[in-house]
C-alpha cells in the first residue's frame, strides 16, 4: 500500500472509532476484500480489541437463528449494549438473503442506532472467509460494538470454524425435523455451549430438548462446563432472557483464570491462524517463484524423485535461509 492509501486508512480507522457508521462500513468493506489493508488495519486497532463479547450462533439451516438473533438482540437492547450482529451466509441458497431481506422483521433493529447489522457473502470465497469473518469482528470490537453476534450455518458448508472466533456458542436446533440427529453427526454437539431448542411453538419442542439433554449426558466429553439446554420460541418470543442469562453465565465461566482462552481472547490461536495466513500468501507464493521449486516440479512430473521428498527438501531449504 502507498502511503497515501496508508493516510486514507488511517483516516478511515479514526472516523470509524469516532462513531461514524459510513466509516465503520467502508472499514468492514475495505478489511473484508484486501487482505493488505485489513492487516495494515488491525496493526492500528489492535491495542483496542479484546473488550467484546463475541458469540456464535450456529445451526442448522432454517433453525431460526436469523430470528432468534434479532430477539437477542432486542433483550440485550434492553441493557444498553451496543450490539453489532454479522452473519455469515454460505452460499444464500437457503435463506435467499432472509436476513437482511425481512425489513419487517428487523426494520427496528436496522434504524437503532445502537445496533450494527452486517452480512457476508462467502459464495466463492474458499478459504478466505475466515480471515476476513476474524478481521471483520477485530474491527467492530475495536470500534467499541461491546456485543458481538455471528450467525454461520452448521451445515459443514462454511470455512468458519466459529469456535476460532466465538467465545461463546449457540447452537440452535429447531424441533421436529431430525435436526438433533444431524446436529450430533455435525460435531454440533461437541462445540455447543448453549444448545437452544427454537420453535418451542411447535409439537415436539419437549422431546427434542430431552433428546439433546441425554445426548449431552451420553456422548458429550466430559467437560467442567455444563452445556445449557434451552426452549426458545424467537416469534412470540419466549426464552430469550434465559439464553441471555445463559450466555452471560458462560461468559464469566470463561473469565476465570484457570479456563482456557476461548475464541479470539487465544493468543496462540490466534498467532496460529496468522501464521497460516502468511505461510499460503506470503511465503508459498515467493516459494513458487524459485528455481528449486520450478525444478522440483518437473523431478516430480517426471517421477524421478516423490513429493514428499521434495516438499522436505524445500522446507529444509527455507529452514537454512
Ligand atoms: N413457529 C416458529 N417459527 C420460527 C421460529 N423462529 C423462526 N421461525 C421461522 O423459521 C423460518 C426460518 O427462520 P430463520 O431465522 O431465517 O432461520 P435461520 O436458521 O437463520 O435460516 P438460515 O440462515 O437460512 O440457515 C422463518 O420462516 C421464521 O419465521 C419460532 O420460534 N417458531
Ligand atoms: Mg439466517
Amino acid at each position: 500500500m502507498n502511503s497515501s492509501g496508508e493516510q486514507d486508512l488511517s483516516q478511515l480507522i479514526a472516523d470509524a472509532l469516532r462513531g461514524d457508521r459510513r466509516s465503520l462500513s467502508r472499514l468492514i468493506s475495505k478489511v473484508e476484500n484486501d487482505r493488505r489493508a485489513a492487516k495494515q488495519a488491525i496493526r492500528i486497532l489492535f491495542p483496542q480489541t479484546g473488550r467484546a463479547c463475541v458469540v456464535g450462533i450456529t445451526g442448522p439451516p432454517g433453525s431460526g437463528k436469523s430470528t432468534l438473533i434479532a430477539a437477542l438482540a432486542r433483550e440485550l437492547r434492553k441493557t444498553q449494549q451496543k450490539i453489532a450482529i454479522v452473519a455469515i451466509d454460505p452460499s444464500s441458497t437457503f435463506s435467499g438473503g432472509a436476513f437482511l431481506g425481512d425489513r419487517i422483521r428487523m426494520r427496528d433493529l436496522a434504524e437503532d442506532s445502537s445496533v450494527f447489522i452486517r452480512s457476508m457473502a462467502t459464495r466463492g470465497a474458499v478459504g478466505g472467509l475466515c480471515r476476513a469473518a476474524t478481521d471483520v469482528v477485530r474491527v467492530l470490537d475495536a470500534a467499541s460494538w461491546n456485543y458481538v453476534i455471528v450467525e454461520t450455518a452448521g451445515a459443514g458448508q462454511t470455512d468458519l470454524d466459529i469456535i476460532e472466533l466465538a467465545q461463546t456458542v449457540v447452537v440452535v436446533l429447531s424441533t421436529g425435523s431430525g435436526d438433533e440427529i444431524q446436529a450430533f453427526k455435525a460435531g454440533l454437539m461437541e462445540i455447543g455451549d448453549v444448545f437452544v431448542v427454537n420453535k418451542a411453538d411447535m409439537p415436539g419442542a419437549n422431546r427434542t430438548l430431552l433428546d439433546i439433554r441425554g445426548m449431552l449426558q451420553t456422548y458429550g466429553p466430559e467437560r467442567p462446563w455444563q452445556a445449557r439446554v434451552l426452549l426458545t420460541d424467537s416469534l412470540k418470543p419466549n426464552g430469550i432472557h434465559e439464553l441471555m442469562t445463559a450466555i452471560a453465565e458462560h461468559q464469566s465461566y470463561i473469565a476465570n483464570a484457570h479456563v482456557a482462552r476461548r475464541g479470539l481472547a487465544d493468543g496462540e490461536a490466534q498467532l496460529l491462524a496468522a501464521i497460516k495466513q502468511e505461510l499460503e500468501f506470503e511465503l508459498i507464493p515467493d516459494l513458487r517463484r524459485t528455481r528449486a521449486f520450478v525444478e522440483y516440479g518437473r523431478k516430480v512430473a517426471e517421477r524421478t524423485i516423490d513429493p514428499y521428498t521434495a516438499a522436505s527438501s524445500l522446507v529444509h531449504m527455507l529452514k537454512r535461509e
